[in-house]
């Protein structure tokens, strides 16, 4: 089936609760709807959200390097030839997010083509997630009450809370206030995208001791290797990487560093074939994982949920999967569902993200 074409559509639907966070802040998702058509008129769709205060992509950059760098060697090739579309991509360093993309795309195409579920290509494990949701920087009384809201509204029961700010007593009364009002039943977890030093993030266990948090995700760059090394070694909780581990070859690497002995996975910046080889190097090393959102719109979130009910060990914890719900729109035809905290995947052909393409004409800026 062969490809005849890579598009890349560049759109912006505005955030009606922006999310703050110690590496940036998103107002206006300004993403980049991929299609790779096929001769058969089957078109693989994905999402690509550009993050360049963490991975240097920006909109114009995934839509160049996937128009100009990539589709001329891909185009002509079939949707089955991953492996040599992945080696075109190889040639190009970085461009994760871009790479992600078009591997969806690719998946997605598959599945349409066999007329089968990816979810069921992947590996079928079960039919939902469990929703983990992000909780921004914000004052303490107001994180309360908007986790409280979203456990009476959605059912969930599992939050992460983005930290790294300064003075520390920021997060670490948070951590408290959110313990307390919450109770114990309720799973919480921290993301520091590597707002602090190793050494404030070592502080920060000590003060919040007790409390029951049940992970620290990027507490520092991890370039700081010596001092992470240290904390990892001494946190009483698993330290996962994020940001930092966007290849199997870069998780290889933290995990035997000792960077970090958990990883998450997110499939806008590994695609499902790469993550699919994180999840294997994780599951063989005994390394729990996450599902994370890369502050996804419903169709990336569908991805992220096609790729986590594939395998016990990615539906094991709660994906972060609720994002989208501060967006004031979203491109996907039939919107998805937070039910008693957990959403399904869908039983169609491919990854199920129909696009309304009346929103699509609103929201592109290409036209
Ligand atoms: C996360 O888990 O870090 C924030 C920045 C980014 O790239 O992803 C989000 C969420
Ligand atoms: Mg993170």
């Amino acid at each position: 089936m062969k490809i005849t074409r890579i598009e890349a559509i560049p759109y912006a639907i505005p955030y009606t609760h922006p999310l703050k966070f110690a590496s940036g802040e998103v107002q206006t998702a300004d993403h980049v709807l991929v299609r790779v058509h096929t001769e058969d008129g089957i078109v693989g769709e994905a999402d690509a959200p550009p993050r360049p205060y963490t991975y240097g992509e920006t909109q114009v950059s995934i839509k160049n390097v996937l128009e100009e760098v990539f589709a001329p060697h891909v185009v002509g090739l079939s949707v089955f030839d991953r492996s040599q579309i992945h080696a075109v991509m190889r040639r190009t360093i970085h461009n994760q997010v871009a790479k992600g993309a078009l591997d969806i795309a690719l998946w997605d195409a598959m599945g349409k083509a066999l007329k089968t579920p990816v979810t069921t290509l992947l590996g079928g494990w079960t039919d939902s997630m469990r929703v983990s949701h992000m909780l921004g920087f914000k004052p303490a009384q107001e994180l309360l009450d908007e986790a409280r809201h979203f456990g009476e509204e959605y059912g969930i029961t599992t939050f992460k809370l983005k930290t790294g700010r300064r003075p520390l007593s920021l997060d670490i009364e948070a951590c408290h206030v959110l313990r307390e009002g919450l109770g114990d039943d309720v799973d919480l977890y921290l993301d520091a995208n590597r707002g602090w030093t190793a050494n404030e993030a070592m502080e920060v266990l000590r003060r919040t001791e007790g409390l029951g948090l049940s992970l620290l995700e990027e507490p520092c760059d991890a370039k700081e290797a010596m001092s992470r090394r240290r904390l990892v070694e001494k946190s009483p909780i698993p330290v996962v990487g994020d940001e930092s581990v966007p290849t199997a070859g870069d998780a290889s690497r933290e995990l035997l560093s000792g960077g970090c002995n958990a990883i998450c996975i997110k499939t806008a910046r590994s695609g499902f074939t790469e993550a699919q080889e994180i999840l294997g190097l994780c599951t063989g090393l005994g390394v729990d994982v996450t599902m994370g959102n890369q502050i996804d719109t419903q169709v990336g979130s569908l991805a992220t949920v096609t790729f986590g009910a594939a395998f016990e060990a990615t539906s094991r914890r709660a994906g972060e999967l609720s994002n989208f719900l501060d967006m004031a729109d979203d491109l996907l035809a039939e919107p998805l569902q937070i039910r008693d905290g957990r959403i399904a995947v869908r039983h169609v052909p491919g990854v199920g993200a129909a696009i309304d393409e009346d929103k699509l004409t609103r929201y592109r800026t290409d036209r």
